[in-house]
C-alpha cells in the first residue's frame, strides 16, 4: 500500500522548524480540497459555479462564483491550523487569524477559474511562510520574503484526478486522492524534471506583444530542426498553470509568461507571491528551474502581496538558454538572418 499523505508529514515532522504546525496545516489544506472537488464534481449543486461575480478580485481578475467558494473553504482550513495570516488572490488585504501562530498561507483559491465552465484542469496554489516577530505588527510585511523563504508549497489540481503536488523542502511528491481509502497517498515520490525540453508552454497569441528577445527565442523553437536549434518541439497551452506545470514536472519542457506590450502586463499576467514562488519551490526541489526570465525567481523581493511578476520555469537546460536570449538581446543580431527573421507568425 503506498504511504498515505498523513504518514509522509508524520515522517517530515523531525527536520525544520513548526513541522508539527505544518504537517496540520496541510492536512487541512488538504481536507478543504476535497471538500472543494465534490463541489466541482457535483457541478456546485446547481449554481452556474463558472457564473461570473459583479466583482473582480485585488488583480482585477473578473470573480468565478466558484472563486469565492475556494476562497471560503481554505480560509476555513487556515482558521483550523496554526496561521497567523492569510494571504489570499481574492481578497484585497492580508487577514489576520490567530496573531501569534508561526505559519502565514499565501493562496491562489481558484486557480484557472476562467476554464471550470469547458470541464478543464483548474488548480489551488498554496505557499507557506514563516512568521516572524517583526512581521506581526504589520501582516502585509510577511508576505514580502523571498520565495526562497518558504516552509512548503504546493498546488492541487482538479482534473480527472485530484493531485496534490507538495513539497516540504525535501524534494516535490505527488499524492493521489483515493475516494476508497477516503484520503490522499502517494503516486510520484521525488520527482526529477528531465534536463532537456521537447515542449514549451506559452500563450502565443500574445506573440505580437512580445520583446524581440522573447519572439527570437520562440521563433527558434517553432523553426524546429530547420532552425538553430536543429530538433522540433511540441507546444501545449492549457490556460490552467497547474496542469502545465504538472505535465512539466512529469516529461520535462519549458513554461513561460513573459511580461508584454499589453497595458498592464508590463509584468506578465502571474502573481509573485500566491503562483509564481509556490511553482518554482516545486520545480526546484525536482531539479528544475524557475526566473523571471533572468532571475532566480525564489531571490525576487515581492513589493506586495499581489505583486505581478514574468514567469520562466521548467528543464533547467531550457530556462537558462531562455535566460541567454533574454540576458543579451545584442546576440539576436548575430543570428543568422535566415534564422533572425524567419517566423511563422507575422510580426
Ligand atoms: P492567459 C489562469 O488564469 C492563469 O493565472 C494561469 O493558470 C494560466 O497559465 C494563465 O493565467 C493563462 O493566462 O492569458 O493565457 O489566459
Amino acid at each position: 500500500m503506498p504511504s498515505s499523505l498523513d504518514a509522509y508529514l508524520g515522517s517530515q515532522s523531525g527536520s525544520g522548524p513548526h513541522r508539527q504546525e505544518l504537517a496540520d496545516l496541510i492536512r487541512h489544506l488538504s481536507a478543504a480540497a476535497v471538500k472543494l472537488r465534490n463541489t466541482i464534481i457535483a457541478g456546485g449543486g446547481g449554481d452556474n459555479l463558472g457564473a461570473s461575480r459583479e466583482a473582480t478580485n485585488a488583480g482585477g481578475d473578473v470573480q468565478k462564483e466558484l472563486d469565492v467558494v475556494a476562497d471560503r473553504v481554505f480560509m476555513e482550513a487556515a482558521k483550523a491550523s496554526r496561521v497567523a495570516f492569510f494571504g489570499s488572490e481574492e481578497q484585497d488585504e492580508p487577514v489576520t487569524l490567530k496573531k501569534d501562530a508561526p505559519l502565514a498561507i499565501a493562496i491562489d483559491p481558484l486557480d484557472g477559474s476562467s476554464n471550470i465552465d469547458t470541464n478543464v484542469s483548474v488548480g489551488t496554489i498554496f505557499s507557506i511562510l514563516p512568521v516572524a516577530d517583526e512581521h506581526r505588527a504589520d501582516p502585509k510585511t510577511v508576505f514580502m520574503q523571498p520565495g526562497s523563504r518558504q516552509l512548503a508549497a504546493g498546488f492541487f489540481i482538479y482534473g480527472p484526478q485530484l493531485l496534490l503536488v507538495l513539497s516540504v523542502g525535501n524534494g516535490t511528491h505527488v499524492f493521489i486522492f483515493q475516494p476508497g481509502f477516503g484520503g490522499f497517498v502517494e503516486l510520484r515520490p521525488s520527482m526529477a524534471v528531465e534536463e532537456r525540453a521537447k515542449e514549451f508552454a506559452i500563450n502565443a497569441s500574445n506573440y505580437r506583444h512580445w520583446e524581440p528577445q522573447v519572439r527570437a527565442y520562440i521563433d527558434d523553437l517553432l523553426a524546429g530542426s530547420e532552425g538553430p536549434r536543429e530538433r522540433d518541439f511540441n507546444m501545449r497551452w492549457v490556460g490552467s498553470m497547474v496542469a502545465d506545470c504538472y505535465r512539466i514536472l512529469l516529461r520535462g519542457g519549458v513554461f513561460l509568461y513573459p511580461g508584454d506590450g499589453r497595458k498592464g502586463y508590463a509584468r506578465g499576467r502571474l502573481r509573485l507571491v500566491y503562483e509564481a514562488n509556490p511553482v518554482a519551490f516545486c520545480v526546484e526541489q525536482a531539479g528544475g528551474a524557475a526566473t523571471d526570465g533572468v532571475n532566480r525567481i525564489l531571490d525576487v523581493e515581492p513589493e506586495g502581496l499581489h505583486a505581478r511578476t514574468p514567469l520562466v520555469f521548467g528543464s533547467k537546460r531550457e530556462v537558462e538558454r531562455v535566460a541567454r536570449y533574454m540576458a543579451d538581446p545584442s546576440a539576436l543580431s548575430e543570428r543568422s538572418p535566415l534564422f533572425g527573421k524567419r517566423s511563422l507568425f507575422r510580426s
